[in-house]
């Protein structure tokens, strides 16, 4: 299975003609960087939009604000939430999008909305209990089929480090109590939640100054302490994607541990087992303080890294790296360029970034979301911008055609749908152990009931025997 990807991967990557280009003449929100993530407004158009939790140093008497704001920059809502160093965490569930906040001068918050496009923010839970080098994600830990929200970092109330959970009731409201003891408290790392594996259930990454791991979810409410992140450190960041489209999800981490080890990356063996890459064999840059997000830039279906972060030297990344070969990025970098205050097209520089991908204006072309501090030219100049960049590449018909294919929902429950390709002749769904477990021909979709939960790879064949692929979730 894994060769007949990589001779697939191989076979895209022959005659590669992209030029890989992206503008914005203004940025999209000025005055305001942090955790800019785009969000779903409404299930069923699909509609999203971002939002924006962090600083906004540029407005006299206001020092942190949270907002939400529409594609074309029009701002939707205002969370009313100052919060400087904030950390969010959302998700999906019965038709409502959950958006948990949590600060460190304004202490913690919980909305949610029903997703019709209206935006109608209510506030679900808030209390007043500040946290420093805090992080949030949302996992079910307590197997009640409602997703809560788990959190650690430096607690002001005991003037020590804590982890807590923030459980969903299920009814609109939410209660906070203590987290498994088996789960680390962190004081300056992150927690991620990740399928990654064919469980069905959401595993933990947990990172911090000193240590990093993967706590296995059992059900239930059990957890054990799994496998050991060789190298990870703090000040850090965990993306969940899968690198090597192998159908298992990968691990990336950004973190300073003294020993220089910027930018890890795990190979998913299976069975909760990693391979460990350090950036002489990936290529990438040693960073920290920003993100990492995967997309495929370049039509040859090998996920490209896009980096807004820092080097541990002290100077800047952001920048495409094209994913070259399996965990390896030297197939080329992607600079960006933007108009900067005096009108001078110049290079993008990103501080304490943020990255989210998502074709906003439905071309077929995945745009980037950077907010950060953000500097042109020769250096930073610190001012806090959220710019979204137009992906306004040239591809050629084998390429565009590979990045237009499209499949939905994702993750599904039972009739999966396929766009971007005129005629398919068959399609096939293979498990995570390579065996094919349904094959249908002359159809733009599938039915996937009988399949158990976890985690599959999608392949597409057009009539002119091209090989289109995606993973798929069954819920
Ligand atoms: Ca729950
Ligand atoms: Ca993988
Ligand atoms: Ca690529
Ligand atoms: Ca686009």
């Amino acid at each position: 299975m894994k060769k007949l990807l990589l001779f697939i991967a191989i076979l895209f990557s022959v005659g590669v003609t992209a030029q890989i280009t992206f503008d914005a003449t203004q940025p999209y929100i000025n005055s305001m960087y942090g955790a800019g993530k785009f969000i779903t407004i409404n299930s069923a158009t699909g509609e999203r939009a971002v939002l924006i939790a962090g600083k906004n140093t540029n407005v006299s008497g206001e020092n942190g604000s949270t907002k939400l704001f529409a594609i074309d920059g029009t701002e939707l809502f205002d969370f009313n939430l100052e919060s400087i160093g904030s950390k969010v965490s959302f998700f999906e569930e019965n038709n409502y999008i959950y958006i948990a906040i949590i600060t460190k001068d304004y202490g913690k918050k919980v909305f949610r909305a029903l997703m019709d496009g209206n935006t109608n923010f209510t506030e679900i839970y808030s209390d007043t209990i500040n946290y420093s080098n805090q992080t949030i994600t949302n996992i079910d830990i307590n197997d009640d089929g409602f997703e809560d929200f788990l959190f650690s970092g430096y607690s002001w109330l005991i003037n020590a480090p804590d982890a807590k959970v923030l459980l969903n009731n299920g009814d609109g409201t939410m209660t906070l109590v203590s987290a498994p003891a088996i789960i680390p408290i962190v004081n300056n790392g992150q927690y991620k939640s990740a399928m990654l594996d064919n469980s069905g259930k959401k595993h933990l990454v947990v990172i911090d100054p000193g240590f990093g791991y993967i706590i296995k979810n059992h059900g239930n409410g059990v957890f054990t302490q799994e496998f050991t992140l060789n190298d990870a450190g703090g000040y850090s960041h965990i993306a969940i994607s899968d690198i090597d489209i192998d159908g298992l999800n990968d691990i990336s981490i950004f973190s300073v541990d003294g020993s220089n080890d910027g930018t890890m990356l795990y190979k998913n063996l299976g069975n909760l087992d990693f391979e460990s890459h350090d950036s002489v064999f990936t290529g990438l840059p040693n960073v920290w303080d920003g993100e990492i997000e995967y997309a495929d830039f370049n039509g040859d279906q090998l996920p490209d890294a896009v980096i807004a972060a820092q080097r541990l030297n002290g100077s800047f990344v952001n920048k495409i790296y094209l994913q070259s070969d399996s965990f390896k990025f030297t197939g080329g970098e992607i600079d960006f360029t933007v108009q900067d205050e005096w009108g001078n097209s110049d290079t993008l520089y990103i501080i304490q970034g943020s990255v989210d991908i998502y074709d906003y204006n439905n071309d077929n072309r995945l745009d980037i979301l950077f907010t950060g501090n953000s500097g042109v030219g020769a250096g930073p100049f610190a001012l806090p911008r959220t710019w979204l960049m137009t992906n306004t590449s040239t591809l050629s018909i084998d390429e565009f055609q590979q990045a237009s294919f499209t499949m939905y929902p994702n993750p599904a429950r039972d009739i999966v749908s396929f766009k971007g390709i005129d005629t398919i002749k068959s399609v096939e769904v293979f498990s995570q152990l390579g065996q094919k477990v349904l094959s249908v021909q002359d159809t733009h979709s599938i039915n996937i009931e009988s399949l158990s939960t976890g985690m599959y790879l999608v392949q597409v064949q057009d009539a002119n025997h091209r090989t289109f692929q995606k993973k798929l979730i069954k819920k």
